[in-house]
């Protein structure tokens, strides 16, 4: 485990590796004191492996928080201190709680209590222990008062998994951090540092479970000498409360098995995939399950023999069952022979198959209808299937964000589809998630790890895997408070500086969004590596992989017409919401042309035609970065050099990149709107063809 105040590198003390986990002295001396004065020793009781990970933590972070190096680990019997303990284990402790706060806590969930001379930090179970204590720590890095604390908390959703697209050579499909974690060459022999600061990181935001391998998936990964590597892996996490996933290619059986097909109805294959999965288990008795893409962008699946999506999910479930494994099938599909709106495909495939899928599978939903994009509406599968869990996957990776340059702090975006409204009546997609409290819930991030120093690529994405853990404990959090306690965590208490760069990262997605697809505009990047604008494409093979499929901009207007008058796929939508998006006056803005094709003369809600909106939204975003950059710079005195500096460097990548994207997509929709760009806004300094012509070959994560 890395010590407190080095480095992983020893070249540099500021690399960002430490991530939030810092425990560096705290600065405010009143604080301290107080701190000190009522933490002068420590016990965790009990001694599972997942309380001594508790143990260990606590005293890292409590040495390095207090900068006490002698802080007892044994009761002292005397002073003031923190009693760890799991509920029902110590009479004593117990007593001190309140019977409504214990009634309260399930799995995995604690309490924080100040109770005259202590400060307790009681788990339902060792799980529980583990997320109390690192509540407690992430109270004191962010320099919060202990005196009165009363804290009962439950994770909301019961599984919260990263995904990691990382392919068995480590490269990582749309990953910009560099190269995988995970190094199966060395594994399961050589355990790399990182695994277990992984582990840690994981743990303090609540992440419990990690698919290790991409979903276009290698049937490898399932051999017997790669699952003794996975085993390494999985003994390793088990005492962090994280659990162990695997992707599973559908067509393993063939590859691995030998067997003529990989038909889910026929008994050999059945045979096979239940042998694979019973000995999985031999090695990890508390394997997760699998995550499949299948018939999706040409991955093998039960439709290439006839059978549909239940019938592959059920094949994989049943071997699955009687270990307590589980299936997540995603429902991200969509064909090139079918020539239905895209956005329609996967609810067309998955919504008649509600009821036919086994209890221990979920389907895995992208948080809109086409992938990822940098705003969507909430896909309108949520809340459909009422008699299948579906579990949310977003994208932490800033594939369509940014990729590794950019800040874009994504919390906000994926509260607006967690707070959606589904239906008019309050129910919203976060709590269609939890159809009820005995059914299987969970969310999953695509997850922006790799071996750069700093794991994320970028200081300002660790932002966005901690948001994702955050949200995923509890999606009622504010994208604010979570920004707060992660730059309070990452870079400084002072006042100044955490209200500053907050304001930034909160404004970062509109920002994004403003130079790269405003107004509902999606799917307008370049091919294949989804690096910068491509708004020109239109001959790629298939239709939907065009963005001229997407925005449809002809002499007339630009905007995907998906109402009645056009693909209906508002059709998917509950009443209430239908009515919304369909209406061209009461579409919200920001989706008009995901919903409408809208004429380049048209007015919109400012006044303004839409000619004249869409110009001035690629400047103002342009213009955002500019400020973003500006204000980062106020900031050179709060922050350590080497990360003040980076950031800038990025920021400054990210200037240049906001103009490209305004001006490439300005001049291309130009050719169309016959219209000149206002006179008080800086002026392409390039025309089309040059923008057409740049060319990114080895744009990374592709
Ligand atoms: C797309 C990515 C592609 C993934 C796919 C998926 O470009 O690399 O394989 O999503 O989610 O956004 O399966």
């Amino acid at each position: 485990m890395l010590a407190v105040g080095s480095s992983y590198t020893g070249a540099s003390a500021e690399n960002g590796y430490r991530l939030w986990l810092r425990y560096d002295k705290v600065k405010d001396e009143a604080r301290l004191k107080s701190y000190r004065s009522q933490i002068n020793y420590f016990i965790v009781e009990g001694n599972t492996p997942t309380l001594e990970v508790a143990r260990k933590e606590l005293a890292l972070g409590l040495v390095g928080l207090l900068d006490e190096p002698q802080l007892p680990w044994q009761k002292l019997q005397s002073g003031q201190g923190i009693v760890v303990a799991v509920l029902g284990q110590n009479a004593g402790i117990d007593r001190e709680i309140k019977t409504e706060d214990a009634q309260k806590l399930r799995t995995e969930g604690y309490l924080l209590y100040k109770t005259g001379q202590k400060l307790l930090v009681i788990g339902k179970d060792d799980k529980g222990v583990l997320y109390g204590v690192f509540h407690l720590l992430r109270l004191i890095q962010t320099s919060q008062p202990l005196d009165n604390l009363h804290v009962v908390e439950n994770p909301k959703l019961q599984r919260r998994i990263l995904n990691h697209w990382d392919n068995l050579d480590r490269t990582v499909e749309r990953g910009y951090a560099g190269f995988s974690i995970w190094n199966w060459h060395t594994l399961p022999d050589y355990l790399d540092p990182r695994y277990t600061d992984y582990a840690r990181a994981n743990a303090s935001i609540g992440i419990n479970g990690t698919v290790l391998t991409n979903v276009n998936a290698n049937a490898l990964v399932l051999r017997s000498d790669y699952l003794e590597k996975v085993k390494a892996l999985a003994d390793l996490f088990r005492p962090y409360n994280i659990k162990v996933y695997l992707t599973a290619r559908f067509s393993a059986p063939i590859e691995l098995g030998k067997l003529p097909t990989a038909d889910p109805l026929d008994p050999a294959v059945q045979r096979w995939w239940k042998e694979k999965v019973d000995e999985i288990y031999r090695l990890m008795p508390d394997f997760g399950g699998f995550v499949v893409k299948a018939n999706s962008e040409g991955q093998p699946g039960p439709q290439n023999y006839g059978r549909n999506h239940a019938d592959g999910a059920n094949l994989l479930a049943d071997a699955l069952a009687p270990h307590g494994g589980i299936v997540m099938w995603r429902a991200f599909v969509y064909s090139a022979e079918d020539a239905t709106d895209r956005h329609k495909q996967a609810y067309n495939e998955f919504v008649p198959l509600d009821g036919s899928f086994r209890e221990n599978v979920m389907v895995q939903v992208k948080n809109g209808p086409i992938d990822f994009q940098p705003r969507e509406p909430a896909h309108p599968m949520f809340g459909v299937m009422r008699k299948t869990p579906l579990l949310m996957e977003f994208q932490i990776t800033q594939e369509y964000l940014g990729q590794g340059t950019h800040l874009v702090y994504l919390a906000p975006m994926w509260k607006e589809v967690l707070d959606f409204e589904i239906d008019g009546k309050g129910t919203t997609v976060a709590s269609s998630l939890i159809p009820h409290p005995s059914s299987l819930s969970a969310i999953a991030g695509v997850a922006n790890i790799g071996n750069d120093f700093n794991w994320t690529g970028y200081h300002f994405a660790q932002a966005n895997w901690y948001a994702f853990g955050r949200l995923a404990w509890d999606s009622d959090l504010s994208s604010e408070k979570i920004a707060e306690e992660w730059l309070r965590m990452t870079f400084s208490n002072d006042e100044k500086f955490v209200k500053t760069v907050k304001t930034i990262m909160l404004n970062s997605h509109e920002t994004c969004v403003n130079y790269m697809t405003p107004l509902g505009l999606h799917h307008i990047m370049a091919t294949g590596h989804h690096y910068g604008p491509g708004p020109w494409v239109g001959d790629l093979s298939r239709p939907e992989w065009n963005p001229t499929y997407y925005h449809r901009a002809d002499e007339k207007g630009v905007g995907f017409d998906r109402t009645a008058t056009g693909t209906n796929a508002v059709e998917q939508y509950t009443p209430a919401v239908r009515e919304v998006f369909s209406s061209r006056k009461h579409c919200p803005e920001k989706y008009l042309l995901w919903f409408h094709h809208v004429g380049w003369t048209e007015k919109l809600a400012s006044g303004k035609t839409l000619w004249e909106a869409l110009c001035r939204r690629y400047h103002q975003g342009a213009a955002d970065v500019d400020n973003m950059r500006r204000t980062w710079q106020t900031m050179e005195k709060e922050v350590d050099g080497q990360r003040f500096h980076e950031v800038d460097m990025m920021l400054q990548i990210q200037e240049k990149e906001a103009k490209w994207w305004r001006d490439a997509c300005l001049t291309y929709f130009q050719t169309f709107s016959k219209m000149e760009i206002p006179k008080d806004l800086e002026q392409p300094a390039h025309d089309l063809e040059y923008y057409k012509s740049l060319d990114y070959p080895y744009s990374p994560g592709h």
